[in-house]
């Protein structure tokens, strides 16, 4: 069967400044929260290997937008550094505008859209110091250097987006120990989630009354919530789960207003964050043009096997439990499910409950641990089981578009190997292989041959 996808698809990739870039304290960059982190507990991260030089595309930039280019790319999504653009948060640094604009020149010129990103888990640690996205002043400050990149980048930039995953850094720096500040808080995650979709929706504002002739956007990780069984308390939980990961920043960013189930949930809970009455003007009024979903994994949800105890700390697990699903198949590595038919559930969602809004998929990708095992005598991985990954993906995402679903393209997580956070370099992701032991230099792998191939041809036969 032969799968075509639309005229003009985006295809491409994306990544993100702290992932990519290195020189995290060099150029004229301030210090994020990672930097921070990492010189104070190096122990956290894979192997020690902390965010200082990551893929070196600081310095490798233009070759890697040729090979971009190479592989037929005609998009690619990456992130603007706050604390390299504004590294003492007001006074921007000619370093960091001259990088960027070369950058995106580049990509340009070869015919690559650049699609910018202005947060990417990447809190400055100034911001931080003065208590990050739980205080209302950080929003504002976000804002104003969300102005700062439109005037600098907007006439060159057609596609922005505000933040990528914002649950993320709720969950992983506020509820699961996962990311600095390592709190677990409900209350205080409700608060970082709520003043976060503030500060998106206050970037949109800013972004419309510069009167800028492009789009600007979100991008989520939708994580479907897929119930044990129809039993009505399976549900409900489910439910539950789709509302506090996923809803909480889909509705108010696509809809304008937070879905009156999560409101009364957090209300009932004695989890109500601060906010103010203009609030609910300046959400309902600031929606995104489009959307970005990354997707990796589903949730498997069922009912609480025992009800809370009082007293017990509140948690989003206080309302469900996760469960293995018999039938799963998973990747090992990630210790993530695959679930290739969660992308056209997400297609089919956004097209009947969100309004067909335009949407792209901003991340999929499989990253695999000890890839050199992989490695063939000319020096390639063979990473047939990602070009599978991709394939099975692209399959239920064309069906989802063919059914009408108002989907406008595809990235890969990612172009190279990047560094994953606490897991460092353990997963590899990339099309291409980077040595980080030999000046970070780039091997193509057979996935990237292959999805060169795909994008020549706007799709593929199988
Ligand atoms: C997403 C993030 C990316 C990237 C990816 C892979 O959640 O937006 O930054 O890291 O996941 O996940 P990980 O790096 O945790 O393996």
């Amino acid at each position: 069967m032969k799968y075509d996808f639309p005229k003009g698809f985006y295809w491409g990739a994306a990544a993100s400044a702290p992932q990519t870039e290195g020189m995290s304290l060099e150029g004229g960059k301030a210090a994020t929260i990672w930097d921070y982190w990492y010189k104070t507990q190096p122990e956290r991260f894979f192997q020690g290997v902390g965010p200082k030089n990551t893929s070196d595309f600081y310095i490798q930039y233009k070759e890697d937008i040729e090979n971009m280019k190479k592989l037929n790319f005609n998009s690619y999504r990456t992130s603007i550094s706050w604390a390299r653009l504004l590294p003492d948060g007001k006074n921007v640094n000619d370093e960091a505008v001259e990088f960027y604009n070369n950058m995106i020149d580049e990509m340009i010129r070869n015919g690559v859209k650049p699609i910018m990103n202005l947060f990417h888990f990447d809190m400055p640690l100034i911001m931080q110091e003065k208590g990050g996205w739980e205080n209302r002043q950080v929003v504002e400050e976000f804002a104003s250097y969300a102005k700062t990149a439109f005037k600098l980048f907007g006439d060159k930039v057609k596609m922005w987006t505000t933040f990528n995953e914002p649950i993320v850094p709720v969950e992983a720096g506020y509820l699961y120990n996962q990311h600095y500040p390592c709190v677990v808080d409900m209350k205080r995650a409700v608060q970082v989630a709520y003043n976060t979709m503030i500060a998106s929706a206050k970037a949109v504002k800013e972004f419309k009354e510069d009167n800028n002739q492009g789009k600007i956007g979100i991008i989520l990780n939708l994580t479907p919530s897929y119930a044990r069984s129809e039993d009505k308390e399976d549900l409900k939980a489910a439910n539950i789960a789709d509302l506090l990961f996923n809803r909480s920043f889909l509705d108010p960013s696509v809809k304008g207003e937070y879905p009156e189930e999560l409101v009364a949930l957090i209300r009932e809970n004695n989890l109500i964050p601060e906010y103010r009455e203009a609030d609910k003007e300046l959400i309902r009024d600031n929606t995104v043009d489009f959307l970005g979903v990354n997707y990796y994994q589903p949730r498997r949800i069922k009912a609480k096997n025992e009800p809370c105890k009082a007293g017990e700390t509140l948690m989003p697990e206080s309302f469900f439990d996760t469960y293995e699903w018999p039938e799963r198949r998973m990747n090992p590595y990630r210790g993530w499910e695959i679930y290739e038919k969660g992308i056209y559930d997400i297609a089919i969602n956004v097209r009947d409950n969100y309004g067909n809004i335009p949407w792209f998929i901003s991340e999929n990708g499989m990253g695999v641990q000890d890839e050199e095992r992989f490695i063939d005598e000319t020096g390639m991985v063979k990473d047939d089981y990602r070009i599978d990954f991709i394939k099975e993906h692209l399959k239920w995402l064309h069906k989802g578009i063919q059914e009408g679903s108002n989907c406008f393209g595809y990235h890969l997580w990612t172009f190279m190997d990047n560094w994953s956070w606490c897991n460092a370099y353990k997963n590899r992701y990339g099309l291409f292989r980077v040595d980080i032991n030999s000046n970070y230099k780039r091997t193509i792998k057979k996935s990237g041959l292959w999805y060169g191939n795909v994008i020549k041809n706007n799709g593929f036969e199988d």
